[in-house]
């Protein structure tokens, strides 16, 4: 039978031949940089109000590219390993790593020596940029990976959170500890050219590497070309509400080292010429006084966000009134926290004015964005996740796993596949996995459960997957897992996730089997083992990955005849356990 393929509702955009530094950097005129002018801001510190101009963003990108290439002598397809929270300094790192031709590898800036050792090896990393706060972290990783003193000092180059702009120089309001390389000292040595040869050639070669565990197993290199995100900035535009007037504003919350804030805060608001004003992390009581201190338009955020503007008493203390809109994405997010917090907001305001609260969807394996919720259907499209963008095709396949592919019924759930320019190239270093994820016709299996409604709005109604999401983060079950199959005590485990409806996420949880059960008989020693289990796991792994929902202990994990965990079984339990 021929595969039921949807189509986007708009017209198919141009894909651009092109890099990402040309995309965005070039303008037929003098006086503008990427159709916009030179002069006007593009990001904003938020806690300094420091700022740095469309101009300056190009210039210091070109100034950084030059140093790269003479002082560290990086050569094109090299990779930088990007690991700092959020700061003004990431838009020149990323631009101008990308326009000396690098790969930049994203690391969550919480990950500890061991994660983040994972991710500088498989990847390849030459060159380490790292914010202050990072370093000791990034000395002991590059320790143990061998290096010695003089030669982890040539590979970190240091961002400072904070910079201002003085004279012609920009200067680091904390002076970079112990002597290291700052990002300040890599720019005012000349600049590459402009008219090095970006276009045409570079087009399908990685420009970013984040990490996703994908359907199954650890945390994999996801190969985004300059093409994908070229295709994926022009995708999202027709579907993305930037108002007439070019007065918006928006504040960039989300970590940039997730694909999510990476393209959507730090790229595209740049193509559309508006300002991102950028927080170093999600602070509730910095968001509300940022939206009334910026008078912010539109947010970027994660349904545990929402929660926070449904309950926290001081909302109500803020004008928001120049709030327009907030888009969520990265997980669920439930028609009735929405409407709860759009009612708040609207009433707090006063001014009879609407606030659209509209979903995203996507992944780092697609760039990420492939469903929007346009601006008018706000009201009548609440808790979808939208209608696909240009040049995506969708299949909602019912046998995904099979051969025959069966595609489900108008309306029925299915997996859904995306095909289109933005589906990445595959998985680093990983071919059994890229064939595993993309079929031999371009498919990509996303491992989400989908419906799709007969005005074209998808819901996500489930994960085939085995992935968590704990607010947006990815968790991969089976890396934790490995790491407690290292405890002594532990003899088995399954970890899944538990939803948590208080705090709009899941929160993951360990079933673990101990490895002399007679010794955890009573439902006390139970109690005291899970709780040193769920304790020692935090001197383990990264914050979001902590077991929030539980450490059970059980005789045995279910697994099918093959060994496989039957996560499902765990699943539902717990379902059950909670709604009892
Ligand atoms: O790979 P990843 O960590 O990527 C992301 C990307 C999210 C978004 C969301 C909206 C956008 O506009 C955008 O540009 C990027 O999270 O995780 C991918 C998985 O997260 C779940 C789903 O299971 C994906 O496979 N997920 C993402 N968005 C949603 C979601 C959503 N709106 N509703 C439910 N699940």
């Amino acid at each position: 039978m021929a595969p039921k393929i949807y189509r986007s509702p708009y017209p198919n955009v141009p894909v651009p031949d092109r890099s990402v530094f040309t995309h965005l950097f070039h303008s037929g005129e003098p006086n503008l940089v990427g159709g916009f002018p030179a002069s006007s801001t593009a990001y904003v510190d938020a806690p300094t109000g420091t700022t740095l101009s469309r101009a300056q963003v190009k210039s210091f990108a070109l100034q950084l590219a030059h140093s790269l290439r003479s002082a560290y002598q990086v050569r094109r397809g090299d990779v930088a390993l990007v690991y700092s929270q959020n700061s003004l300094s990431w838009p020149v790192v990323l631009f101008g790593s990308v326009a000396a031709g690098l790969r930049c590898t994203l690391a969550n800036s919480a990950y500890n020596a061991r994660e983040l050792g994972f991710q500088y090896a498989d990847s390849g990393a030459k060159l380490v940029f790292t914010s202050e706060e990072g370093i000791p972290v990034v000395l002991e990783m590059l320790k143990a990976a061998g290096l010695n003193e003089s030669e982890v000092r040539k590979r970190i180059v240091v961002l400072t959170t904070s910079l201002h702009w003085a004279g012609d120089s920009y200067v680091p309001v904390v002076p970079a500890a112990r002597g290291f390389t700052t990002l300040s000292d890599l720019l005012g040595h000349g600049a590459l050219a402009e008219e090095e040869k970006f276009d045409g050639q570079l087009s399908n070669e990685t420009v970013y590497l984040c990490y996703s565990s994908g359907t199954t197993g650890k945390p994999k290199g996801v190969e985004t070309t300059h093409r994908n995100i070229c295709a994926v900035l022009d995708q999202v535009k027709p579907a993305f509400p930037v108002s007439e007037d070019g007065k918006d504003r928006m504040l960039g919350i989300l970590p940039f080292y997730h694909i999510y804030g990476a393209v959507k805060l730090v790229h595209f608001p740049f193509t559309t010429g508006t300002p991102v004003y950028i927080m170093p992390r999600f602070d509730p009581v910095q968001f509300l006084a940022n939206i009334q201190k910026y008078r912010i338009t539109s947010s970027l955020i994660v349904p545990p966000v929402l929660v926070v503007l449904a309950r926290l008493p001081i909302v109500d203390q803020y004008d928001l009134s120049s709030l327009d809109v907030l888009f969520s994405g990265a997980a669920p997010l439930g028609a009735a926290l929405t409407k709860q917090v759009k009612a708040r907001l609207e009433k707090q305001r006063k001014t009879g004015k609407e606030v659209y609260i509209l979903q995203g969807y996507g992944l780092t394996e697609t760039s990420p964005t492939t469903h929007l919720v346009p601006k008018p259907y706000g009201i009548t499209k609440i808790g979808t996740t939208g209608v696909l963008l240009p040049n995506l095709e969708a299949r909602l396949v019912v046998d995904g796993d099979g051969e025959g592919n069966i595609d489900a019924e108008e309306g029925q759930p299915g997996e859904l596949w995306i095909r289109g320019p933005s589906v990445m190239k595959g998985y680093h270093n990983n071919l059994t996995a890229t064939k595993d994820s993309i079929t031999s016709n371009g498919w990509f299996k996303t491992g989400d459960i989908a419906i799709r409604d007969s005005d074209g709005f998808y819901s996500i109604v489930d994960r085939r997957k085995e992935l968590i999401k704990y607010k947006g983060f990815q968790v991969p079950p089976a890396e934790l897992e490995s790491v407690l199959l290292t405890h002594p005590e532990i003899a088995d485990v399954a970890v899944i996730g538990v939803d948590s409806a208080k705090e709009a996420t899941e929160l993951p949880r360990a079933y673990v089997v101990h490895a002399r059960p007679d010794t955890v008989k009573s439902d006390a020693a139970k109690a005291a083992f899970a709780q040193g289990v769920q304790k020692w796991v935090t001197t383990k792994v990264a914050r979001h990955k902590f077991l929030r929902g539980g450490v059970i202990v059980i005789d045995a994990v279910p697994k099918s005849a093959a060994g496989k965990i039957l996560r499902r079984e765990l699943r539902d339990l717990a379902k059950k356990e909670l709604a009892g």
